[in-house]
């Protein structure tokens, strides 16, 4: 029998496709058409079960997009998952990941978990720092059940990757919206009294109609690839407001003089974390830009 379904992850040389209602477990014995390379989490694939139970993958369908971090297939959307605090922030490491995301054509969801250890005050300058980027940070709590459903929503609809630090609460948030997800996460079990269920294996979870979510790894560390400098600036458009003000139409906004986007930095009118970040990936992508 032929069945359709999405791979939700591949231990093993296994893998295990989901149709909405099953999970087959299969091997990858077809000679892909569309694809060479070997199937990953999030590709949708033909399969055929055999009566004892076994199944193939005979077919991987063309992939609407690929990424390297985390390793999948056809993810539309990224939910960027930080917390406002315990782990504290990294604002650096989510320019890094909406600039890799957006290149790769998804669109990306901030979402700042946590919000019951924070004051309206830090909610507030977070606000503010994403004011005119587009980027609009939403502020949820797992723990008080706070904003759940704006969250779900916002990911309804093809497959989205939750990516984000370890300790953030991405896989308490999984456990929360997908009714099969059962997994352990970083409570310290106050009966052993030792060990942390940090997550090590990215796999999808089915969240309702037509709507999976990947668990992945927390990280710390993450270079952007393939950002070429002047392309860098396309990712802050709270700067084109200001940018027709500069002395030099070509103003990249770092060493030049009378640049409006410097100003507006010093009056206070735009994130300085905002431009800091800025000025750092843009050395680091003419670093990078230099060997290739
Ligand atoms: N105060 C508070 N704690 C939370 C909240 N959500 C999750 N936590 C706690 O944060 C800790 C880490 O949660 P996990 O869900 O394991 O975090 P993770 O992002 O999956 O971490 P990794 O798998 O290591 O990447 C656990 O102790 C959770 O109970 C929340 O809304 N508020
Ligand atoms: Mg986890
Ligand atoms: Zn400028």
């Amino acid at each position: 029998m032929k069945v359709f379904g999405r791979i939700i992850k591949g231990i093993g040389g296994f893998y295990y496709v989901h149709d909405g209602k099953t999970v087959y477990e299969c091997k990858a014995r077809g000679i892909f058409r569309n694809i060479s390379r070997k199937p990953l989490p999030g590709d949708i694939v033909e399969i055929e079960t055999f009566s004892d139970g076994c199944a193939n993958i005979t077919d991987i369908c063309e992939r609407k997009s690929e990424l390297i971090r985390p390793a999948c297939a056809n993810a539309e959307k990224a939910l960027l998952f930080f917390a406002v605090k315990d782990p504290e922030p990294d604002f650096l490491l989510i320019d890094k990941l909406t600039i890799y995301y957006k290149s790769r054509g998804l669109s990306v969801i901030p979402v700042f978990n946590k919000s019951d250890l924070a004051s309206a005050e830090t909610f507030g300058s977070i606000e503010k720092m994403y004011r005119g980027t587009g980027f609009r940070p939403i502020f949820i709590s797992v723990k008080n059940r706070v904003n759940i459903d704006l969250a779900k929503d916002m990911i309804k609809g093809g497959l989205t990757v939750i990516s984000g630090p370890s300790g953030a609460g991405k896989s308490s948030f999984i456990n929360l919206i997908s009714p099969e997800a059962d997994m352990m996460t970083g409570e310290i079990s106050e009966k052993l009294g030792r060990g942390r269920h940090t997550t090590r294996h990215s796999q999808l979870f089915h969240v309702g109609d037509e709507t999976y979510i990947m668990d992945t790894p927390g990280f710390t560390a993450f270079e952007l690839p393939g950002i070429k400098p002047a392309e860098l600036k396309d990712y802050y458009p709270e700067f084109e407001l200001y940018e027709s003000k500069c002395r030099f139409p070509d103003c990249v906004h770092i060493g030049e003089r009378d640049c409006a986007v410097k100003d507006a930095v010093s009056d206070g009118e735009l994130s300085r974390v905002r431009y800091e970040n800025y000025r750092l990936l843009y050395n680091d992508t003419i670093k990078a830009n230099k060997y290739v």
